[in-house]
């Protein structure tokens, strides 16, 4: 490696080490850093949590100086940094407990098991058979020699969140622990509010339980992509709040956007809810001087990483139903079934979306270089734009080049309420620049991964064991109805179509 770790000149600034409280007053400004130190000389000191015999001293310590930050695989890590998963069990939140143990982090997580409940309140189940928790927790400790410490507890009970978090004390908290599915938000009324009623008002307490008992621990939430819809003007997504020589122009006058938030034009129900996070953690983040990620996640597909795929128990769910199965992990296992790629509408539709295992790199890069006290800020976590016709070729090309199949592709009626056709050109510079993160998993090596996985036979068996949930059902309009048969065609078939994604990462 000829460059500096993509964290080494962070300071104690962004470390919850460095003790702020109490000696400045952070009410003497905004969002930025000039604060008021209090004291004779005005002069800012703090104090360390983990060295305190340092006394009082300036806040300017790199990770690379500090003893406490050592040298891990993405960079410096704080050592026995906790962190504490909300939402453990599901595929993203079991994923990175393993991978972070494995490296030397302190892991500690919550989960009531919403996930598990949802998908077989539909009728469904995940593809890759998992074990309970408790099965889990054993063999991490078998297979990998780690310990996870988890509590069965839903996020919306405060006194006991509360607890565990004074009792661990978190450095650094990751909330997975939201319903995640735009259908099946858009199922009923009932469906749509416990979706914004989980996700929205259980985040908004754990807001004030962190900045009662841990306001220097940064908070890495998930918001979506989704949040920003798709511009039909072609408007580049941007991280969240416009760049700084970003200008209104109206009536002859114009404005600089800098720093504000950008527009945002969600597609369900669910991501709605994410967006009214997303405003809940920023006011929270101006208020109290939380720090938080706002990780605006595109779609994310896939089966490994190294520690998953270390034992069958390891393994991370997949869901590949009408509600729960995102659109690649959905492929495959039509795919594997030989049904036809359910294609919604023109399948021009244009989506971020990142492997697993690059998206848990970067989840290890972020917590890894926290933001500063009262910093909000967002990242858009996409390795790549794909139109959704082209993730059915990619997906049928691996299928019958690789694995033998004769898949084929069908397009239906869409289900949902969103354009068909548009541009797409999505800002993505934070991660690969300022987090170090460059992607590795193409998506063909990702889908044939997933095509050795879930061709095994007893895998194949459960695909075929609820084959029922792979046509959809539910529509936007709430009617509930398959949608119907618009074409069955080869894969390769189709023309390129008339937009491009545009992914911007320099
Ligand atoms: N789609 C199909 N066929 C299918 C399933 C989906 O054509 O069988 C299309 C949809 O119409 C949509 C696109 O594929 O245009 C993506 O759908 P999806 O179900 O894979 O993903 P989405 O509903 O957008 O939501 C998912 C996750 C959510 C995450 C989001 C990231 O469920 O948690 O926030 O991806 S993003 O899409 O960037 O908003």
């Amino acid at each position: 490696m000829s460059e500096k770790p993509h964290n080494a000149d962070r300071t104690c600034w962004n470390c919850p080490a460095a003790k702020f409280k109490g000696n400045v007053d952070f009410r003497g400004c905004g969002q930025s850093r000039r604060i008021v130190p209090k004291g004779e000389d005005k002069q800012l000191m703090i104090e360390c949590r983990r060295r305190p015999e340092l006394g009082h001293f300036e806040p300017s310590i790199t990770f690379e100086q500090c003893p406490e930050w050592i040298m891990g695989e993405h960079g410096y890590m704080l050592e026995d940094m906790r962190v504490m998963i909300l939402g453990m069990d599901g595929y993203l939140g079991w994923t990175l407990a393993l991978k972070l143990a494995n490296q030397g982090f302190q892991v500690s997580g919550i989960d009531n098991y919403t996930r598990r409940d949802c998908v077989m309140e539909k009728g469904s189940h995940t593809l890759v058979p998992i074990p309970n928790m408790t099965r889990r927790l054993e063999a991490a400790t078998e297979e990998l020699g780690v310990t996870l410490n988890f509590r069965r507890m839903d996020l919306g009970n405060r006194k006991k969140l509360r607890e565990f978090i004074e009792e661990v004390k978190p450095e650094s908290i990751v909330h997975y622990a939201e319903i995640p599915c735009a259908p099946y938000s858009m199922v009923d009324a009932e469906h749509a509010i416990e979706v914004q009623r989980n996700n929205v008002l259980a985040t908004l307490g754990l807001l004030h339980i962190m900045r009662d008992v841990v306001p220097m621990t940064s908070l890495l939430k998930l918001g979506t992509m989704g949040e920003y819809g798709s511009p039909l003007t072609g408007r580049p997504l941007f991280e969240g709040l416009f760049p700084n020589d970003a200008v209104l122009q109206w009536d002859d006058r114009e404005w600089s956007m800098g720093g504000e938030m950008t527009p945002r034009d969600p597609a369900s129900f669910y991501h709605v809810s994410k967006v009214q996070d997303t405003y809940n953690i920023y006011e929270a983040c101006k208020y109290w001087w939380l720090r938080s990620y706002d990780i605006m996640q595109g779609i994310i597909y896939g089966v490994h990483t190294d520690e998953v795929a270390t034992h069958p128990d390891l393994r991370t769910r997949l869901d590949y139903d009408e509600w729960f199965g995102t659109v690649v992990n959905r492929f495959v296992s039509q795919a594997i079934e030989g049904i036809p790629l359910t294609v919604y509408g023109e399948g021009e539709q244009i989506r971020g979306m990142i492997a697993l295992e690059d998206a848990m790199e970067c989840m290890v890069r972020l917590i890894t270089s926290p933001p500063e006290p009262g910093q909000y800020d967002v990242v858009n976590q996409v390795s790549g734009l794909h139109k959704i016709k082209d993730v059915a070729d990619t997906v049928a090309r691996v299928g019958n080049e690789k694995f033998d199949l004769d898949v084929k592709i069908q397009r239906l009626e869409n289900p949902r309420v969103e354009a068909e056709q548009h541009p797409m050109e999505v800002v993505s510079r934070k991660l690969p620049q300022e987090h170090g993160f460059e992607p590795n998993v193409p998506m063909d090596k990702e889908v044939e991964r997933m095509f050795e996985l879930l061709t095994q036979d007893h895998i194949k068996q459960r695909i075929k064991e609820k084959k029922h949930v792979i046509m959809p059902k539910t529509r936007w309009s709430g009617e509930k109805k398959e949608s119907g048969v618009l074409e069955v065609y080869q894969p390769g078939e189709k023309e390129k179509g008339e937009y491009e994604g545009k992914l911007d990462t320099e």
